[in-house]
């Protein structure tokens, strides 16, 4: 008689009308058919992980009404290939570092996202790794070896927290500006907000796009002060950005509002140059109210998009190994989430936070597995 042992982890849940995730003991997930089991060594915190965890609110009705590991932004090292990987992605092998793109896309020609290449879009019917899906706050997470991108760099080179941060936080500012809104070297870029995704966004505008000017715009002096040393141009508050904009005679051809306030998005209405756009990343209110006739008198583009793709994350890792993109991160043990969850309610924290496993934490100096 021979007795099989199951391997369990620590996992962090949604559970439906909690307001915090659920640390359980489940088993260490075996990967399937063209799946990576992937061990977990940094997992970030998004803002909408605040969201969906407000029973009722505006992002609840985004996930399903079941029980989920948290975490849709992730790196780690493959443990073990599903059956056919090896055959079917030669490339990927056990111990290879890897950033975890949590979509899982149909990829089906009859699908009307994935066929014109919005597999970022496919993935809300679909099933998003923690948002429908088990996530990465835990010690391994399986998902397709399709939506695994390997790492150009070593484990000592660039760190797990910020190749996690690069999944979400790079990935969606990267995608609005690049793919959705085509910044060039001829345009000036106004970033309002500067936290996990604006300071992003302005490092993304200058040196990956190379914006001819790009403008930053925060309450926070600490924020200003991290987006000029990002390459900002200006930094300024809101009440200067407009006689900023007189006094220099810069011309702002797109706004990227992080925050999704009314004032914010307001503000963006009042400093877009006539036919400029205007694109909404942010999603701190639930509704924004604009006049149409105040559009309509700047002949302006309102723009949003969702998230990015895994080839566009391949490119931002790219960036990243190249020194031209340097996420601001900072790493916390991943039992310690619902603290990092109440520091982002509060607006305590300086940098996105990565979760990092605790077995792993304490070895975090070296990250010897
Ligand atoms: C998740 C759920 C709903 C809206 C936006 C998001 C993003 O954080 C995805 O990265
Ligand atoms: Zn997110």
């Amino acid at each position: 008689m021979s007795s099989v042992t199951t391997r369990t982890m620590t996992a962090y849940r949604f559970v439906p009308s909690k307001h915090n995730p659920v640390p359980e003991i489940i088993p260490v997930p075996i990967p399937t058919e063209g799946q990576v089991l992937v061990r977990v060594l940094a997992a970030g915190v998004c803002h909408s992980d605040v969201g969906i965890l407000i029973p009722g609110g505006a992002l609840s009705h985004f996930v399903p009404p079941t029980i989920f590991t948290l975490g849709h932004e992730g790196a780690g090292i493959i443990a073990e290939l599903g059956p056919s990987v090896a055959s079917t992605f030669p490339q990927l092998k056990i111990g290879d570092y890897v950033a975890i793109w949590s979509g899982n896309p149909c990829q089906k020609p009859t699908c009307i996202a994935c066929s014109r290449g919005y597999t970022n879009l496919c993935t809300i019917e679909h099933g998003i790794h923690g948002l429908r899906h088990d996530g990465s706050w835990a010690e391994y997470i399986a998902l397709r070896a399709s939506s695994v991108v390997p790492v150009p760099g070593t484990l000592d080179g660039i760190a797990p927290a910020i190749i996690s941060a690069a999944t979400d936080a790079v990935l969606t500012p990267y995608h609005a500006m690049k793919t959705s809104c085509r910044v060039q070297a001829e345009h000036t870029v106004l970033c309002m907000g500067i936290g996990g995704l604006g300071l992003n966004g302005v490092d993304i505008a200058k040196k990956c796009l190379g914006a001819r000017c790009v403008i930053a715009c925060d309450t926070r002096s600490v924020a200003l002060h991290d987006a000029l040393a990002a390459g900002a141009d200006y930094a300024v508050p809101p009440e200067q950005l407009l006689s900023l904009i007189e006094e220099e005679r810069l011309v702002v051809d797109f706004a990227f509002d992080f925050v999704g306030i009314q004032a914010t998005f307001d503000a963006c209405f009042a400093a877009i140059r006539p036919g400029g756009t205007i694109h909404v990343l942010g999603l701190l209110a639930d509704t924004l109210a604009y006049t149409a006739l105040t559009a309509m008198r700047k002949d302006l583009t309102l723009k949003s998009s969702f998230w990015g793709t895994r080839d566009e994350l391949a490119e931002i890792l790219q960036a990243i190994s190249d020194g031209l993109l340097k996420p601001k991160v900072d790493s916390r043990p991943m039992s310690q989430c619902i603290q990092v969850l109440d520091d982002m309610r509060e607006g305590r924290l300086q940098a996105r936070v990565a979760l990092v496993p605790d077995a792993i934490a304490v070895r975090i100096a070296s990250y010897k597995l």
